[in-house]
């Protein structure tokens, strides 16, 4: 029987302790005491300690979840952008203020010891960030979810912007952020690349034998993932490369010492980078070989688990519910036909009945640019079994097409997942899958309707919606303290595992002392923020002035441009009369482009100039100012958001598929400025139209304007206002002149403007009069801002996490 004691250990975590605990740490690895110790040593060995406390947690609940039995979920993602984990882990446990004391007494800042922690970017944005928040939630929640990605040895790199143009520099995360990584060599297995497929008969059964293949070790490195006031610790499993060739001695020995480490090279190369384009796919069979990579680790390792715990896979589909977030892991699905085929010895009837209960898929984009697939002459060469299994499936599927539509080759041609020499993800990922969801109400709407149209007239069943979430611990409680303080204050803790409860807020929009506390923590949350900017950039921003925010990955579709545009305007406006009256304003950015994607560079460009344009005039910046913030991660968002007054989400509508960032704005009290697209249209509905600034075409009108023929040089010729600043593209700024915008805008290589800035200028510009106006009225914008939070709380990953485990995994807690 457990005792109250052991029950929650960390509850027992007393100052003398850890005092103890950390010492012992820092003299087996270190050879320190606490008192010589470096604040590089104490990092690493506060997280040894946590580590600790989380493998008994977790020896708990892997205990109670076995004696449970029920289903499990995998998350399957080719991304996981965690963020820094210590602090996260220390408030989840609630260990923090003892951890913090205790260290304050040995002479070191907590804070200053949470940024020793590198900030691990295993994504490139959105939907790393989801799968994130996911296992949060999941673990809150205390689901069973373990999730599979790849140890990328560099995750997306660091960026510098040096003269407007953005540098790449790698990012080396593993040399202090492996201290929270468990190698697991008991559970390694190999991984089969290219080679030949041989058949043969054998008591009436034909046999596979793949021949002449290369081997690769996987090897994965287990993460604990905490959840808050949750006994719950599940595991993110990390899978690295390495060649299983050994080290050629005989080389070494004649003298060949760069040779015979050279062969180990390539095997490694699967898990060294992670892809920095998202929303572009280039076909590349390194990318290929990394999903394969994870799928096949990822699949034989859920198997052997399965095996060891049930002694046979019969009820498997039952149990296990996989989850491809994207099409990156659809290999998932003839992987697993593989293992029961050719290792279990499966019918395919049998086999194709387990595939299709256990594999659902999420889509994240319908931008077809993003929708992967493979050249089929490269891929049979590099997956030969797999290859032929997705023949089969196509076989057998278009065999059923033909009976539903008989002579509809057209139809059938758009559902097949093998076409014209190529192998479409989204089809194959769809096929196998026995739920197929979009991320906000619109984009699940738009897939119905588009991409899998056909997919849906043959069984709408298939495909819901959920709308997605946010970890609104980290992004509100722990990155924005004060207002979670102000929060447990007014309304109790209980919106801290029940975020709906943040509704209570509410009933403070008419209390005046608690919209003035509201005012005095976005002020607070700008001073800390702009501490930052000046120890980064030596910038002095002004904290009166409105923070105007517009951070995300740099995609055109985005239309960081939209923004600049806005901005040019009011600038040139105010170089024409400087003594003009106006609020002052403070445009902030932080953006990565892909490092191949021209115009997203030359749109990083157009804003870097702006502000160093805007910067030799010191009487202009008082009321105008613009700041591109380098190497946007998730630690920089976490400072960012809570100072932020005005949330950017413009994008063309249709484009975003939900959007993240902007819910995790909203629970930090920022108004959004935003189209009515992705998960814009769900947050305007909460909020209600008086909390937000809605501007710009619908999806409809969009699609209407597209049919007509979209000129955009109309718009120019019609608005004074966008002449202005389009004109000034052509003058330039701090002595560069942007013609390429300029053409890409107005006369464009294929279409002109194909993101309609120019249709949605002019309403943007008075959305932010608006916005601006509004601003000056202290009271107005404070309740605003309340009703943005007490909105919030269906944003969360929380009440995300609930609906797939009911609608979508059928899946129940510890
Ligand atoms: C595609 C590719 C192509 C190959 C190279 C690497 C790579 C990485 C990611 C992607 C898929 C991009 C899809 C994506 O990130 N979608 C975003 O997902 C968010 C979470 O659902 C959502 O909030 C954003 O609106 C959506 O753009």
């Amino acid at each position: 029987m457990t005792t109250e004691r052991d029950k929650n250990m960390e509850q027992n975590f007393d100052k003398e302790r850890f005092k103890e605990a950390l010492s012992t740490k820092l003299a087996s690895y270190f050879g320190v005491t606490p008192e010589e110790a470096e604040e590089a040593q104490i990092y690493k060995s506060l997280v040894l300690v946590v580590r600790d406390i989380l493998v008994k947690k977790r020896a708990k609940f892997h205990e109670a979840r076995k004696k449970r039995g029920g289903k499990r979920v995998y998350y399957m993602c080719m991304e996981f952008l965690i963020g820094r984990s210590l602090k996260n882990n220390l408030c989840n446990l609630g260990i923090e203020p003892i951890v913090r004391e205790t260290l304050s007494e040995l002479g070191f800042s907590l804070s200053a010891v949470y940024k020793k922690e590198p900030d691990p970017g295993l994504g490139n944005g959105g939907l790393g960030r989801l799968a994130a928040c996911f296992m949060d939630s999941l673990t809150t929640l205390s689901y069973p979810a373990t999730g599979h990605t790849i140890c990328y040895e560099y995750g997306l790199f660091k960026q510098k912007i040096i003269d407007g143009v953005q540098v790449e520099l790698p990012d080396d995360w593993m040399n202090d952020g492996s201290v929270w990584l468990e190698p697991r060599a008991d559970k390694s297995c190999l991984v089969r690349f290219g080679g030949r497929v041989l058949e043969s008969w054998e008591n009436g059964r034909c046999k596979i034998h793949h021949v002449d293949y290369e081997e690769v070790q996987a090897i994965p490195y287990d993460l604990m993932i905490t959840g808050a006031e949750s006994e719950a610790v599940n595991i993110l499993r990390l899978w690295r490369a390495h060649s299983v060739r050994t080290f050629n001695m005989s080389a070494f020995t004649q003298g060949q010492y760069v040779k015979a480490i050279e062969e180990n090279i390539s095997a490694e190369t699967i898990s060294k980078v992670l892809y920095p384009s998202d929303h572009h796919t280039e076909g590349k069979m390194l990318r290929l070989s990394q999903q394969y990579f994870l799928c096949s680790a990822a699949l034989q390792n859920i198997i052997a688990e399965y095996l060891a715990g049930h002694g046979t896979l019969a009820d498997f589909k039952e149990k296990i519910a996989i989850h491809l977030n994207d099409t990156h892991p659809a290999l998932c699905i003839p992987e697993l036909m593989r293992i029961l085929l050719d290792m279990y010895s499966y019918s395919w009837e049998d086999a194709w009945d387990v595939c299709t209960h256990v594999f659902s898929y999420t889509n994240h984009t319908i931008m077809p640019e993003a929708l992967e697939v493979w050249n089929e002459d490269l891929f049979k060469l590099k997956l030969p079994r797999i290859h032929q299994i997705i023949v089969e499936i196509n076989r057998r599927y278009t065999q059923e097409l033909w009976s539903l539509y008989p002579g509809d080759w057209d139809r059938i041609s758009r559902m097949a997942i093998l076409c014209g020499g190529q192998i479409r993800m989204a089809n194959l990922s769809v096929v196998g899958s026995y739920k197929v969801n979009g991320v906000s109400k619109l984009h699940s709407e738009l897939l119905t309707k588009t991409v899998f149209h056909d997919y849906y007239k043959k069984d709408p069943q298939q495909f819901t919606n959920v709308t997605n979430g946010i970890a609104h611990r980290r992004w509100l409680i722990y990155a924005n303290p004060m207002l979670a303080a102000l929060l447990d204050e007014t309304i109790g803790p209980d919106y801290r595992k029940q975020p709906e409860k943040l509704s209570e807020f509410a009933k403070f929009a008419n209390d005046n002392a608690v919209l003035e506390q509201l005012s005095l923590i976005k002020k607070a949350n700008k001073e800390r923020f702009a501490r930052y900017v000046k120890e980064k950039t030596g910038l002095l921003l002004n904290i009166d002035s409105i923070f105007d925010v517009q951070t995300k990955r740099l995609h055109e579709y985005k239309r960081q441009l939209l923004n600049a545009l806005q901005i040019i305007e009011a600038y040139t406006k105010l170089k024409e009369n400087p003594t003009l009256n106006m609020l002052p304003q403070t445009y902030l950015f932080a953006a990565k482009a892909a490092p191949g994607y021209h115009m997203a560079k030359e749109i990083i460009k157009l804003i870097y100039f702006i502000a160093s344009d805007i910067e030799k005039q010191p009487a202009l910046r008082e009321k105008i100012r613009v700041v591109f913030m380098e190497d946007y991660n998730v630690s920089l968002a976490e400072i960012l958001i809570p100072a932020a007054d005005l949330s950017e989400q413009i994008s063309l509508a249709g484009k975003e598929a939900s959007g993240t960032g902007n819910m995790k704005f909203m629970i930090n009290g920022a108004v959004t400025i935003g189209t009515l697209d992705g998960a814009n249209i769900e947050i305007s509905e909460a909020v209600g139209p008086d909390n937000i600034y809605i501007f710009g075409l619908n999806t409809d009108e969009v699609d209407e304007l597209w049919r007509r023929g979209y000129v955009a040089a109309d718009c120019y010729n019609k608005s004074e206002r966008l002449r202005r600043a389009i004109d000034a593209l052509g003058s330039g700024f701090d002595g560069h002149t942007f013609s390429e915008l300029f053409a890409y805008l107005l006369s464009g290589h294929g279409i002109a403007d194909p993101y309609m800035c120019l249709a949605d200028f002019d309403s943007y510009c008075l959305a932010h009069d608006r916005a601006l106006t509004d601003y000056q009225n202290k009271n107005k914008w404070n309740k605003m801002a309340l009703h943005n939070i007490a909105n919030a709380g269906i944003f969360s990953s929380d009440r995300s996490i609930e609906e797939y485990a009911q609608k979508i995994w059928s899946l129940s807690k510890v």
